[in-house]
């Protein structure tokens, strides 16, 4: 076929670079069928599916270079810190932090936030003391400072959001303050999509002496982020919604706040010397990574990296901007459908529901026809409230999301309509 003869989108494809249907064969679970159909893979916001070179790098270390870390002389162990240390670094530059040592090693963004709670909060948050959070936190940015403040007895003022699921920047800059120790907010709705203007909320935080934490676990996946560009003071991800391993997230913090907050956990690999009568402790981010870590996971989550950098992250992002807005059209036309979540700065997900019948129903139905979508709260029962709904179902994009998989979206929820005689 010439050019010429293909049709403009798919030639506009081709010639920026992006080819979906190629990137498609890189995800080895793309190909299996799901009830007999093909599988149409919408609910990567909870987990992205992984490439052939995530799998292949993992099971290469475990066959070639695999041991403990940073405990044994032998060569195997050396390979194997050598390694983790170099996914350390590259996850630095992934988020153009000023050094590795700057970036910890968690189990997942939610292990992230509660290391911030449990080693900065309860040292420095206190009765008198206030944080700011927003109304479309997930519940990973809410609980730990819920259980937090039983103990410490600071206050937690929550920042509202608009009818399209934006924050208020003017009512949020009435609630930072004086007493506002912290800011703590998602750079990416998983519930609606909505991108927050997080540079504006660091300039309006510093400039009250309070620090920011971002939740980048959705932001991290579609956007470019230069933690040093936004200033922000700690910022969160997962590995597995990036392509990579579950078991592994990210915490970046600024070194010196990090140099200044105690471990919150003790054991092996984050001590300098233990005797009975008193432990020291080792610099960041080691003091914070006790015991063994999840080493094949930083090797996967490095690949994961090395891939995405390959298939150019704007590019990506240009896709996953066409996918959803080809997906978001598609869906408004629907008769008795409402999109949740329609700030103009918007990411990668559609959260809907459909009038008579329950977004469980509506998963369910869709599921039958090979379409995953996630259905319910989204681990965000204050943004449900506000929206007045108990559950909505999501459909999310990825790289390996096409404009035919959102034409199947769309197939799928006339079925749920001629099911349900809407
Ligand atoms: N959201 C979703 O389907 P963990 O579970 O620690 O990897 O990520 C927690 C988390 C924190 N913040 C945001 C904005 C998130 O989206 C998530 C995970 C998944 O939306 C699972 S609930």
């Amino acid at each position: 076929m010439t050019l010429a003869t293909i049709d403009p989108i798919h030639r506009a494809r081709r010639t920026n670079g992006f080819d979906v249907e190629r990137v498609r064969e890189d995800f080895p679970i793309l190909a299996r069928k799901v009830h007999g159909k093909p599988l149409v893979y919408l609910d990567s916001a909870a987990s992205a599916q992984k490439p052939r070179a995530v799998i292949d790098a993992m099971s290469r270390f475990y066959e070639e270079d695999y041991a403990n870390i940073h405990r044994g002389v032998h060569f195997l162990s050396q390979r194997a810190t050598d390694a983790f240390e170099a996914a350390r670094a590259k996850v630095a530059r992934f988020l153009n932090a000023a050094k590795a040592d700057e970036i910890i090693f968690t189990r997942n963004a939610t292990e992230s936030i509660n290391l911030v709670a449990q080693s900065w909060g309860r040292k420095n948050l206190g009765p008198g003391d206030e944080i700011v959070l927003t109304e479309l936190e997930h519940h990973a940015n809410i609980v730990p400072w819920q259980m937090l403040r039983a103990e410490k007895g600071f206050e937690i003022k929550v920042a509202p959001i608009d009818d399209t699921g934006q924050i208020r920047l003017d009512a949020m800059a009435k609630l930072i303050g004086p007493r506002t120790r912290l800011v703590a907010v998602s750079h990416m709705s998983n519930a609606l999509g909505t991108i927050l203007p997080v540079r504006e909320i660091v300039r309006m935080a510093h400039a009250n002496d309070a620090l920011v934490l971002i939740d980048g676990c959705q932001a991290a996946v579609h956007k470019q982020i230069d933690v040093q560009a936004l200033d922000a003071d700690f910022y969160a991800f997962s590995a597995h919604k990036l392509y990579g391993p579950t078991g592994i997230g990210v915490l970046y913090g600024k070194y010196a706040l990090l140099d200044a907050m105690p471990p919150y956990q003790g054991g092996g690999d984050m001590i300098d010397r233990v005797t009975f009568a008193r432990t020291t402790f080792k610099e960041p981010p080691h003091r914070f990574e006790a015991g063994t870590p999840a080493i094949t996971e930083a090797i996967g989550l490095a690949a994961a990296i090395d891939y995405l950098a390959e298939l150019g992250p704007s590019l990506v992002a240009d896709h996953e901007d066409d996918v959803l807005a080809y997906a978001t059209e598609k869906l408004t036309a629907i008769d008795g459908l409402t999109i949740h979540g329609t700030a103009a700065e918007k990411g990668a997900i559609l959260s809907f529901t459909i009038a008579g019948a329950h977004a469980h129903d509506v998963a369910t139905i869709l599921d039958q026809q090979g379409v995953a979508v996630r259905a319910g709260h989204h681990c965000a029962h204050p943004l449900m409230d506000r929206l007045g709904v108990t559950a909505t179902a999501r459909a999310s994009f990825a790289l390996y999301s096409t404009r035919a998989e959102a034409d199947a979206l769309a197939d799928a929820i006339g079925t749920v309509k001629r099911i349900f005689k809407l």
